[in-house]
């Protein structure tokens, strides 16, 4: 079990640990292999440039058909450029982190890895780190030890930059997780995710029951509410960082990074709402002052199998702060009343929002603060769990008021 896991540097299952940091700190560049790992004859290397749109479709073509599915295999995600130039374009990301697989001889596309540049926080201790997602194995060659070969080519391209430590998620379990979050999904358009499968109609409820239920007002609530612009990513920036302070484990992110991680890049930025990959609400008051964000990223799924729907519209609920009780500690519970109300406020306009620009459900996992508010705005649990791993860094887990969302 775990044989190639076992040779990682990860933390083991029940391993305790009695102090954090890296788990391997023979960290000499010196010492990385300067040639890739052997890879089978009939296959070969290949850094992808997503920036060349026939080598970005292959990549849509190979996680469309071959990445995670729901496990009756009736949704698909539906990548698009859009999206892979917000997810893989991060400030500081380099070509030879999008590794592909190709057969040698038809130069098809059969297998990926990527990793972002990420600086991460574990408590007290700030690293740089990278961010891997997308691993993905043609479904015609699974079980063949490619995912480890991947992963430790990868690992040798991030070192050969001076980078040592990874943050990572997967459904999957594997030693060892620091933190597992559950999925939570609000339907915003409830007939139609029920007449595509996506929900069931309880026992002894109508359908007008449902619908009713899960009603929206039309329009939003909290006053000053308004899209987010360039000229906010100092306020936004500030109010981020210190709001962040509240979780045990976050990344920290530049102006910059923030900047494309909540606006996208210049054509992203051009785009009404219906249009975009990220979109990113600030409340400013009448003082001119940003008091709070929220911000949701759009993923659709290509409804296989249904003559009426194509599609459904996906919004995740992404990086959120607030100014309402970040003066007081973490522990004061009448603060913690003020956040959960202003989160209900905040996150319900992001609900109305969603909705109206299409979304037919806005999933949640249950990091960060969001477990004061997902009952209440009516967020069902989901079957899904993710767990977050950190590659070369030993920690404590982390429990509640945990926060790393990822893009996944
Ligand atoms: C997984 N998701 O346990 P053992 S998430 C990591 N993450 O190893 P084979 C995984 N490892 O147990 P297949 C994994 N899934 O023997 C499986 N493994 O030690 C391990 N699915 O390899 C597994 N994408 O090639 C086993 O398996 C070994 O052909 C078996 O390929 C696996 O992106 C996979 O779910 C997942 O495409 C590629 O099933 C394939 O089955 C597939 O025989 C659908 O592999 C898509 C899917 C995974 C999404 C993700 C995060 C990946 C993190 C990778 C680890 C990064 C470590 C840090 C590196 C940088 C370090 C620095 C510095
Ligand atoms: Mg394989």
């Amino acid at each position: 079990e775990y044989k190639f896991w076992k040779t990682q540097p990860v933390t083991k299952f029940n391993e305790a640990v009695s102090e954090e940091g890296p788990i391997d700190r023979r960290e000499d560049v010196s010492r990385v292999p300067k040639e890739p790992y052997a890879i089978l004859d009939l296959f070969e290397w290949s850094d992808l440039d997503i920036e060349d749109d026939s080598e970005m479709s292959e990549l849509y073509e190979l996680l469309y058909e071959h990445y995670v599915e729901d496990h009756d295999s009736t949704f698909r995600f539906a990548y698009g450029k859009a999206f892979f130039n917000w997810a893989l374009k991060t400030p500081g990301w380099k070509k030879q982190w999008h590794l592909g697989v190709r057969v040698k001889k038809t130069k098809k596309l059969v297998a990926f890895i990527s990793a972002v540049p990420a600086t991460l926080r574990v408590r007290g201790n700030t690293f740089k780190a990278v961010e891997i997602n997308f691993l993905c194995v043609h479904k015609q060659l699974r079980n063949k030890r490619l995912a480890p070969l991947l992963i430790k080519e990868i690992t040798r391209r991030v070192h050969l930059e001076n980078v040592w430590q990874a943050l990572y998620t997967s459904g999957t379990l594997l030693p060892s997780p620091i933190s597992t979050c559950r999925y939570a999904h609000r339907p915003l358009n409830w007939e139609k995710l029920c007449d595509v499968g996506f929900s069931a109609l309880p026992l002894g409820k109508t359908r007008a029951q449902m619908v009713a239920k899960y009603a929206l007002p039309s329009i939003t609530k909290c006053t000053g509410l308004r899209r987010m612009e360039v000229r906010d990513v100092d306020a936004v920036h500030s109010l981020f960082t210190r709001f962040q302070k509240r979780y045990q484990l976050t990344q920290l992110f530049t102006k910059e990074e923030l900047t494309h991680l909540l606006l996208g890049d210049d054509e992203e930025q051009e785009k009404p709402d219906g249009e975009k990959v990220i979109v990113t609400y600030v409340v400013e008051n009448t003082e001119k002052k940003i008091t709070d964000f929220f911000s949701f990223y759009v993923l659709p799924f290509t409804v296989l199998n249904n003559s009426v729907y194509k599609s459904l519209g996906v919004g995740y609920l992404y990086y959120y702060a607030t100014e309402t009780g970040l003066d007081k500690p973490r522990y004061d519970a009448q603060a913690t009343n003020e956040l959960k109300k202003r989160l209900e406020n905040l996150i319900s306009d992001a609900l109305v929002l969603a909705k109206g620009i299409g979304m037919d459900v806005f999933n949640a996992m249950t990091s960060q603060d969001n477990v004061l508010f997902l009952e209440d705005l009516k967020f069902g649990p989901g079957d899904g769990f993710l767990n977050y791993y950190l590659f070369n860094y030993k920690a404590f887990p982390v429990g509640g008021g945990f926060d790393s969302q990822t893009r996944e």
